[in-house]
Formats: C-alpha cells, structure tokens, sequence
C-alpha cells in the first residue's frame, strides 16, 4: 500500500487541491495502484513531517530544504520519495507492469516542460486564483495564505478585487502563456502524428504536469464559474478537453 501525504483542501466540494500532489494523484489511479491519503493542515505540515520520520524535498535546492507535499511512502518497498516528478519516475520504476508516464532518459526534458507550465500558465494567474480562493474562504481555514497572495500582489485582496482591470490584465497575460503551452503541444501532436491529442491514447508526462494545473485553478475559482468558462474556451477547447480527460484520475478513493 502505498501512503500520500497532502494538504488539506479548505475549499467546498474538493478534498485535494495542491497541483503537485495532482501530479501524483493522477499518477496513482491512472496505473491502479492502491494507495491511501493523510491529510495535513499546512501550518502543521513540519511538525508532523518531523514527528512521521518524513524526509524533506532536496529537489528544490530550497537552502535549507523544507517539508513538502506530496511525499509518498511505499510500504511494499519500504521507501519514502518526495518531489511530484522524481515519484513519478519511481512508480514507472517500481510497478513496470503499470502504463508509463514518464520515458526514461527524458527526465530533463520533464522538469523544462514542468517550468514552462509554472512560468506560462500557473504565475501569471497567481494574483487571480490566489485572491479568489482568499476571498472566499474563511479566515481559519486560509490562514498563512492571505499574508503570503498579498505580499505578492502588493495590495489587500478587497483592494485587488475591487480593480477589475487589474484582474484583467492578469487573465489577458495568462492567455497569452497558455498560448505558448498550447503551441508545445501543437508541435508535439504534428512530430507524433494523427490522432495525437485526446482521450484515445495514453496519458503523458505533459498531459500530467498542464492538466495538474488546471485542476488547481478550478478549485481556486471554486465559485468563479466565469473565470473558469472564460478560460475553458482558450485555445480551441484544448484545455476543456484536457480537463475533462484528467478529471477521473484526480479523485480521492474513500478509505
Ligand atoms: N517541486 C515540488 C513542489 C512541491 C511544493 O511546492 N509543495 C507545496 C504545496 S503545493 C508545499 O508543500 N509547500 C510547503 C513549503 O513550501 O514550505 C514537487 O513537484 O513536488
């Protein structure tokens, strides 16, 4: 069995948000490997880490290296892998029986597309999602995040939220990124050949590190359904599309 540690997800309807633990969220139910969650508050995320035994996330380079989700740990193997990729990487490698995700020898390329996703599609949309989720979520339940979106934003969110161009400049420059990312997969598609996107081929690292995005921007705009509709409608439906294929794979199985 194998164990994913988490944060809990204070917004209604969801129980998972993180977009690196989707990565291995997807990972899990796409292969059919049994596993189980421990959720954790985030402001308790160190002590229970230090308290568990759990390694901290070397592959950041944080100086000094900081607890993260997700970490696994594989009761089959013994082992505790941190980082969403390098678990990736693991679960093709422990369970070979189970479809792939991530190629061999492509590692580098997997952690340029990853920073590509990041810098295009999630950054520009920071001060968005963050401040929608803020909003709208009890203060307990938020806490240490209100400080951290507005220090980024520079304003309070009631003052971000009140400038509507603001947001709009966002969005506008976050369509523009998930233009780049479609492109990458336009040309991806053209080298594979026909038939190449959609719901009738396997799963790929790409798919895997966009789609674990998008899944946190929704339940970011968790009651937001303009925000979301405006952005299921870029690129030609491509990320609708995407959404929809990983939607199955992000679920939570009751234990
Ligand atoms: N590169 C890591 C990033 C993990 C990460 O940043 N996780 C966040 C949650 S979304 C976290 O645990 N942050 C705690 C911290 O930064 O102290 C991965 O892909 O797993």
């Amino acid at each position: 069995m194998i164990t994913i540690y988490d944060f809990e997800c204070p917004a209604p309807g969801f129980k998972t948000m993180s977009p690196y633990v989707l990565k291995v969220r997807i990972a899990l139910n796409y292969k059919k490997l049994p596993h189980r969650s421990v959720f954790v508050k985030a402001s308790e995320l160190k002590q229970v880490s230090e308290e568990l035994g759990l390694p901290t996330n070397d592959l950041d380079l944080d100086d000094p290296p900081r607890h993260k989700v997700p970490i696994i740990h594989d009761a089959s193997t013994g082992q505790f892998v941190s980082d969403s990729t390098r678990i990736l990487a693991y679960l093709d490698k422990t369970y070979p029986q189970t479809p792939s995700i991530l190629t061999p020898g492509t590692e580098a390329a997997a952690v340029a597309f990853d920073d590509a996703v990041l810098a295009n599609m999630l950054h520009p949309l920071y001060p968005s999602i963050g401040a929608r989720f803020t909003r709208s979520l009890d203060a307990e339940k938020t806490a240490g995040y209100r400080g951290f979106m507005e220090k980024m934003i520079g304003m309070t969110i009631e003052e971000y939220l009140a400038n509507p161009e603001l947001e709009e400049k966002h969005l506008k420059s976050a369509e523009e990124g998930f233009g780049v990312v479609n492109t990458i997969f336009k040309k991806a598609e053209m080298i594979q050949g026909a038939g190449a996107e959609g719901n009738g081929r396997n799963l790929t690292f790409a798919d895997v590190s966009a789609g674990s995005i998008l899944l946190y921007i929704r339940v970011c705009w968790w009651d937001n359904e303009a925000n979301w509709k405006r952005l299921m409608a870029w690129d030609g439906g491509r990320w609708a599309r995407l959404y929809e294929t990983l939607l199955p794979y992000a679920v939570v199985p009751e234990q």
